[in-house]
This record gives structure tokens, sequence and C-alpha cells, in this order.
């Protein structure tokens, strides 16, 4: 048996691990955490029997409590590092969204469990930190992400690997002209054309801001440098990454649209066993186009690369602007074009630290909610 802990176990991609799980039968879940969703981590706790749990808010605890007497219940970022620390542990699957994951995943790292990584902020934010204390540690950072996980797939050994194509959906504002997209309500922008997700990855995707921040992901992981990663928009999302080889020869990893499979490659790793999605994909049935990206009406997607560039801790201030942006436009306070101005105008601002402490990061952060009204 395989012993793991699911950080935001309620949110889409806990919820498909522990879909994974059901079928591998071959892992014990230590410990789960959630957010506000209590009801379902309720069903979660009955179902896998998890000594503890960590719930966002304390003052949900006597809920869990009342069901389930005997089970210790934490709460907050403090609550997620202490499951982090449990060395029982042989992986984490770190899918909490937002940076409430950072400090967490790299106690993990330090106690040297493998992490499962599907939250984007822990290495926009820290990746130079973060990928410095795998290294230290020697232990496996596995991604979830679709497009991290199919390059992956084509490639282990990056000093072969002359190029990184990170494929785009390019979502539902691909065919809109920037008049349009700018008039989008974010119900609008909600309605991403291939993969559903929550909230604020969705929005990120319709503004392209995720594929920046997939780059920036792609460059810590892999370290590539960010002149020899390409993002090509490819509507269909059948091919969800592929890498080239100094060669010439390249490598493409393809399947239908399924967060099923890249959630199970990294928790089986190097293994491959049966999986969910057991049906051949049919090459007779799918038809597939590429284009350009156009980063005049996705500045989300130039800045995050500019972000990348810039290094230290640019993308930081990208990320965080970008959250705080976000939220604001899911509320209805600003329109979409709105996101990229605040992220522009944070960036602008931004007076680069070469090399951040986690302290500086969280310090930038608390800065931008401040200033971004
Ligand atoms: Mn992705």
């Amino acid at each position: 048996m395989k012993k793991i802990t699911i950080l935001g176990s309620t949110g889409s991609i806990g919820t498909q691990a522990l879909e994974v799980i059901d079928k591998l039968q071959n892992f014990e879940v230590l410990a789960l955490s959630a957010g506000k969703n209590i009801k379902l981590l309720l069903e979660q706790i009955k179902k896998y029997e998890p000594k503890c749990v960590c719930i966002q808010d304390m003052k949900d605890k006597d809920k869990v409590k009342s069901e389930f007497p005997n089970i210790k219940v934490l709460s907050g970022e403090e609550g997620l590092i202490e499951l982090c620390s449990n060395k029982e542990n042989d992986i984490i699957l770190a899918s909490t969204s937002g940076k409430i994951g950072l400090r967490p995943t790299l106690k993990a790292i330090e106690c040297g469990i493998d992490i499962a990584l599907a939250n984007k902020e822990t290495l926009v934010m820290a990746g130079d930190i973060v990928m410095k204390e795998v290294k230290k540690h020697n232990v496996k950072l596995l991604p979830v992400d679709s497009e991290h996980s199919a390059i992956f797939q084509c490639a282990q050994d990056f000093s072969k690997v002359e190029k990184i194509i990170i494929t785009a959906s390019g979502g539902p504002f691909l065919h809109k002209t920037i008049e349009e997209m700018n008039k989008s309500t974010a119900a609008d922008a909600l309605k991403h054309p291939r993969w559903s997700m929550g909230k604020k990855i969705t929005i990120d995707s319709a503004t392209l801001m995720n594929k920046g921040l997939e780059v920036i992901e792609a460059h810590h992981l892999f370290n590539m440098p960010y002149d020899k990663i390409d993002v090509i928009i490819h509507p269909q999302s059948i091919i969800h990454s592929a890498v080239e080889f100094k060669d010439g020869s390249t490598i493409a990893q393809l399947g239908n649209p399924s967060m099923h499979i890249p959630i199970q490659y990294a928790l089986t790793y190097p293994n491959r066993e049966y999986g969910i999605e057991s049906h051949s994909f049919n090459f007779l049935d799918c038809n597939l186009t590429f284009e350009k990206p156009d980063y005049n009406k996705f500045r989300c997607l130039k800045l995050a690369l500019e972000a990348g560039k810039i290094g230290g801790s640019m993308p930081c201030v990208l990320s965080c602007a970008n959250d705080i942006a976000v939220n604001k436009f899911l509320l209805g306070e600003i329109s979409i074009s709105d996101i990229s101005n605040i992220v522009e105008e944070a960036m602008n601002k931004h007076q680069v630290i070469t090399n951040p402490t986690i302290d500086d990061l969280i310090e930038i952060d608390k800065k931008l909610k401040q200033d971004i009204i």
C-alpha cells in the first residue's frame, strides 16, 4: 500500500485523484485537506477513513468532530504544514489552489516526501527555491498539470532536449475579437470549451495567463531556458504538449482531454497501471489544428513570459497581482481587460529582488493586496 495525503481533496483535481485511487486500490489515504466544502469532506472521511484532516477555518471543526469524534482536525497553513511533516507519507498530492500550498509543499520536500504537484503557484512564485530543495533532499517532483505531465512522459533527460512545445486550447475567446472578449462577463469566461476546472484556473485559461504560468512552471521543472519553450494554440486539446530533441526528432503526448491520466501517472510513476480512461484513442476521429497565439489579445500571456524572463521576484508579482485581479473580475468589479492592466501596473511598480526568500514573496503578496483596490 502506498500512503498518500491529498491537499485540496474537495477541489477538481482532489476529487479526480480520489477517483483514480478508487480504481488503483493500492493507496491508503493518511490525511485530507479541504477548504470550505465540509459536506464533501465528510463524505470523503467516511469513505477513505483518514486519521487526520485539515480545514480552512477552525469554526467548522465541530461539524467534523460531531460525525467523526476520533479524527484529528487541524486548520489553516500550520495544519497543512503538519500534514506535510508526516514522514509516513510516500507521496503528497499538492492540489490546493493558490499560495497556501507553498510552505506546506516545501515542508514535505524537506521531509523527503515525493510530491505530485498540481498547484501552479508553488513553482511560479518560488521555483528557484523549490527546485533547489528538491535536489537537496532528492525527492521526486511529479507534474500533474496535463502539459507538464505530457512533457515529462516525452522526455526525462532534458540535456538531450532542444525545445519544449506547450499547447494551449485557446479558451472561450480564441476566435472572438478583442472587443467581444473585453465585453464578456465572468459567466462567459467560465465557459471553457475543453476542460472542466475550478473558477480561478478557468479565468486564467480564458486570458491565457494560465499558459504563461505553465511556461514558468516548465522552465523550473525541466530546467529549460525561456527561449526554448514555445506556446502553440491547439484548440482540440488532443496533443497535450511535445518535446523536440537535439537530433530533430519530436515526441508528443496525446489523448482525449482527461485529468485522470496525468494524475494517475504522477501517482504510479514510473509504472503504468490500467486507468479509468481505458478506451483507446481514435486517430480516425480527430482533426488537429494549430495556430500562433495572439499576444495583443492575450496580454496576460505576454506579461507572464516577460515576468519569467526577468525572474527573481517578478513571477511572484505577476501571479499575486493576477490572483487579486481575477477575484475582482469574478465579483464583477472589473472587466476582463483590466486583469492584464492591473498585472502590468504591478509589474511596472515592482523593484525586482534577485534571490527572494519565502518571506519576501509572502510580503510582496501582502503589499499587493493593500495596493490594488
Ligand atoms: Mn494545464
